[in-house]
């Protein structure tokens, strides 16, 4: 007993003296806050793209569809959360309110909802269900509500920013924990408005006052992350591909478009998103959103039309493989489930995902750095293949370049290599290079500019013995806290 209690004493002593002696690098620019950080691991989550529109084949409905219309015929949110769980998806967030207005759960502040609906005799709730099914599947939840809402007479006038925080409230409140709250940049426009009819615009910079529902967020879900084009804990990626450019930055600067004054959700200049800012002044990663199928939602004549497996494996490594999380849309159909042509391309990719993925063959390599921050154990370059994303190599501070050579056990063919950098320090990688030993020489195989939470890169099959990373260029020392080597599978 005593003799535990010594060693751990002694562990305990030598490694606060290892951290006393060789403290660790400063962070460089904007770092993740721990809401970001969780986000980040998830990679992955669903779009749930289910509304009037689902029933009246629409992608923008008008907000007149008579709540009658939304009757799922054998709705079914474990079959939808089960399905996206299987596929290997981390979260889903559903389209609590699209512009239509109409409203998925009873809200007490409008008609306008499923309780005015045939579904379950109007005593039926797909957040309560959703959600309920995300805890069940140990999946996080999370919700859009559209800022835009052409069913609501007041659209346009303040009595509508107080109708928009009430239902935020509802949704934040009474159904568990949301990790991502996804603020939509389509605003103002022609709509029903209560039977008015007609086009209303809003200044975009200050009628929703964002400013003021940010920190209603906070205060009702200080663990979720705010999507918009502004952020401010999440960019929108600019496009939706599900694309983001090979150099991408986690860091933002939101600059606000032509004619705007203010930066904020549905003012910036959002195609700036695909790349990000070099330094930029926040930590605000982007987030690809795209649909499995053309439309965001279900329609009977796009079920040819879902994407195939290699447009998915695209969509994954210029989107996860490039720093970004891929919020891949999955649009329920008319029975309320996932349509069974999506289930089948949603297994597939995980398949195919879990192949490419499963064996790193980097796992029992022998590695080696160029350099070793003050030469301690804590920093040691084994830590980038210990599978563990808190551990890291690090330089010394001046050292804003250096190699890791891996050996592997003997020879491997290959065709992607996969990089993280230790985040909570901030990203500081600004030129890497991939190099495997042939014929007594280093041949590059491939090169990029940014790393991040995590980079994928891919080059034609290549068979060798001994790998090596190469960051060429950084803004601050290199801190890599994990890397990979894989055969991916081929795509049909
Ligand atoms: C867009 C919306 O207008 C689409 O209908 C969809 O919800 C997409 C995710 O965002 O801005
Ligand atoms: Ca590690």
């Amino acid at each position: 007993m005593y003799k535990i209690i010594g060693l751990t004493c002694l562990l305990f002593i030598s490694v606060s003296c290892h951290e006393k002696v060789v403290p660790p690098p400063e962070p460089y620019g904007a770092i993740p806050s721990k809401r970001q950080m969780k986000w980040h691991q998830m990679e992955m989550y669903a779009f749930l793209h289910f509304t009037t529109n689902t029933f009246t084949d629409k992608e923008w409905g008008y907000g007149d569809e008579p709540e009658s219309v939304f009757n799922p015929t054998d709705f079914d949110a474990d079959q939808i959360i089960g399905t996206l769980r299987e596929a290997g998806f981390k979260g889903a967030i559903l389209t609590a309110k699209h512009h239509d207005g109409f409203c998925l759960w009873p809200s007490a502040y409008t008609e306008h909802s499923v309780k005015n609906s045939p579904w379950k005799d109007g005593k039926g709730d797909v957040v309560k269900e959703i959600s309920d099914a995300c805890r069940t599947y140990q999946m996080k939840f999370g919700v859009y509500l559209s800022p835009w809402d052409r069913n609501y007479a007041g659209y346009g006038q303040p009595e509508y920013i107080t109708y928009y925080r009430n239902q935020l409230q509802e949704l934040l409140t009474n159904y568990g924990n949301i990790f991502e709250v996804w603020w939509d940049g389509a605003n103002g426009g022609d709509g029903y408005y209560g039977g008015a009819r007609e086009t209303r615009k809003i200044d975009r910079s200050s009628y929703y006052q964002w400013d003021k529902l940010i920190p209603l967020v906070r205060e009702l879900q200080p663990g979720a992350c705010i999507f918009s084009d502004a952020g401010p804990d999440i960019r929108w990626v600019g496009n939706e591909n599900g694309f983001a450019k090979d150099s991408c930055w986690e860091t933002y600067t939101p600059l606000p478009a032509k004619g705007e004054t203010k930066a904020v959700a549905g003012t910036t200049q959002w195609q700036i998103g695909e790349t990000g800012t070099q330094n930029g002044k926040f930590w605000m990663p982007a987030e690809a959103d795209v649909s499995i199928r053309p439309g965001w939602f279900y329609h009977p004549a796009e079920n040819d039309k879902v994407k195939s497996l290699e447009e998915l494996v695209e969509i994954y490594f210029h989107s996860v493989g490039n720093g970004a999380s891929l919020n891949l849309n999955v649009p329920p159909d008319r029975t309320g489930r996932i349509n069974p042509v999506d289930s089948t391309r949603l297994m597939e990719f995980h398949a195919w995902l879990k192949e490419a993925f499963d064996d790193n063959l980097l796992r029992n390599a022998k590695v080696e750095a160029s350099a070793t921050r003050g030469e301690s154990e804590f920093y040691d370059v084994r830590n980038t293949v210990d599978d563990d994303l808190d551990t890291y190599w690090a330089t010394n501070d001046d050292e804003k370049s250096g190699t890791i050579v891996f050996q592997l056990p003997g020879k491997e063919t290959f065709n992607c290599f996969m990089a993280q950098e230790y985040i909570p320090l901030g990203q500081r990688v600004s030129e890497f290079s991939v190099d495997v030993w042939q014929n007594g020489e280093w041949k590059t195989v491939t090169n990029g500019s940014t790393i991040g939470y995590k980079k994928l890169v891919r080059f034609p099959m290549v068979t060798a013995e001994k790998v090596r990373l190469t960051i060429d260029n950084a803004m601050a020392c290199p801190v890599i806290s994990e890397t990979g080597l894989f055969l991916l599978p081929g795509v049909r």
